[in-house]
């Protein structure tokens, strides 16, 4: 008889990792189990909870179960429902775009200026247009750094200007070029109803427009942002959720070098 996690036997299915088949772990492989959390425009009641689980239900997990419900007032109802999914996905066959440069420490990046270009380069960063969120910039580029990760301005070899947040796009690019910046940090936070979309279509329209698009390098990031998202936007490159400064401290440079 065989044993052991990877063994194949009668309980196959319920042991065995497939990867065109992935479904979420719960505490046995394949259980599909999962804990989502939801509001329902409904007042928080018996008829309530069965609505979340008919609703869990038609989102294909199997026998859900109301965990935590809360009211919120005026009508509105939260859920903790957990179950069982029952959809799986191939994860043999995901393709990903992602940012092509290999990530130095703040002292690589450093020499690699002084190697490679020769000069300090600067990099100016906003939270644009409506955006009010300032940890994801600041994150990126205050001294004292991230998750401890040093920020751009510690760099020696970059000097960085973090302009803050709600700085609109006209006049983003002014101090840009009153910096004579070499690249462009932009950060969005709030997505909702695609403001970002709007908002950093509407920098590389005015970056074209006044003929500078291409003397710069602009690059986003935030915790909805995609490098995929940030390419078709007409960006260079973009950073989600959990980047550091020396990501993109390290793309900077070594873009800067390829196109020279
Ligand atoms: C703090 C906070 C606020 C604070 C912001 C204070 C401040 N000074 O920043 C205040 C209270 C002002 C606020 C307001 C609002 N907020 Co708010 N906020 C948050 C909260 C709790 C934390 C965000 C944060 O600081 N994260 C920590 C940083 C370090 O992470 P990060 O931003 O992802 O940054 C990292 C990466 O994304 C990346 N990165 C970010 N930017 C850049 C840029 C570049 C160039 C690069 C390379 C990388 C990079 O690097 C960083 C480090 O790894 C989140 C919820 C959450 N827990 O995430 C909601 C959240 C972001 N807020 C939200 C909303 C809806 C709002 C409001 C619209 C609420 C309202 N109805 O008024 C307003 C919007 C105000 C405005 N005009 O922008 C939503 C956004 C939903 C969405 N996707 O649209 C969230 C997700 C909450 C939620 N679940 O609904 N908020």
């Amino acid at each position: 008889m065989s044993s052991g996690l990877y063994s194949m036997n009668k309980r196959d299915f319920d042991i065995t990792f497939d990867p065109k088949k992935v479904k979420p772990y719960g505490d046995t492989m394949n259980d599909g189990k999962v804990q989502l959390s939801f509001t329902l425009p409904i007042k928080a009641d018996e008829t309530a909870v069965e609505a979340a689980k008919l609703y869990a239900m038609k989102m294909g997990i199997e026998e859900p179960s109301v965990v935590h419900m809360a009211d919120l007032g005026v009508g509105y109802s939260f859920f903790v429902v957990y179950g069982s999914c029952i959809h799986t996905i191939d994860v043999t066959d995901i393709k990903v775009a992602k940012v092509e440069s290999s990530v130095m420490s703040m002292t690589e990046v450093d020499e690699y200026i002084k190697n490679n270009i020769g000069r300090k380069i600067v990099i100016v960063g906003a939270s644009t247009g409506t955006d009010a969120h300032t940890v994801g910039i600041d994150a990126i580029m205050n001294m004292k750094g991230y998750a401890g990760h040093y920020g751009l301005e510690r760099y020696e070899m970059i000097e960085a200007h973090n302009l803050g947040s709600q700085v609109p796009n006209e006049e983003f690019i002014k101090k840009a070029v009153e910096l004579n910046a070499d690249a462009l940090l932009v950060s969005q936070t709030v997505t909702q109803k695609n403001v970002h979309i709007q908002n950093m279509t509407n920098l590389i329209e005015l970056l074209e427009a006044e003929g500078l698009r291409d003397k710069l390098l602009v690059v986003c990031g935030g915790p909805r942002i995609s490098h995929e998202l940030a390419i078709e936007l007409g960006y260079d490159a973009g950073f989600g959720a959990g980047s550091y400064a020396e990501d993109v401290a390290s793309y900077v440079v070594q873009e800067m070098v390829n196109r020279k």
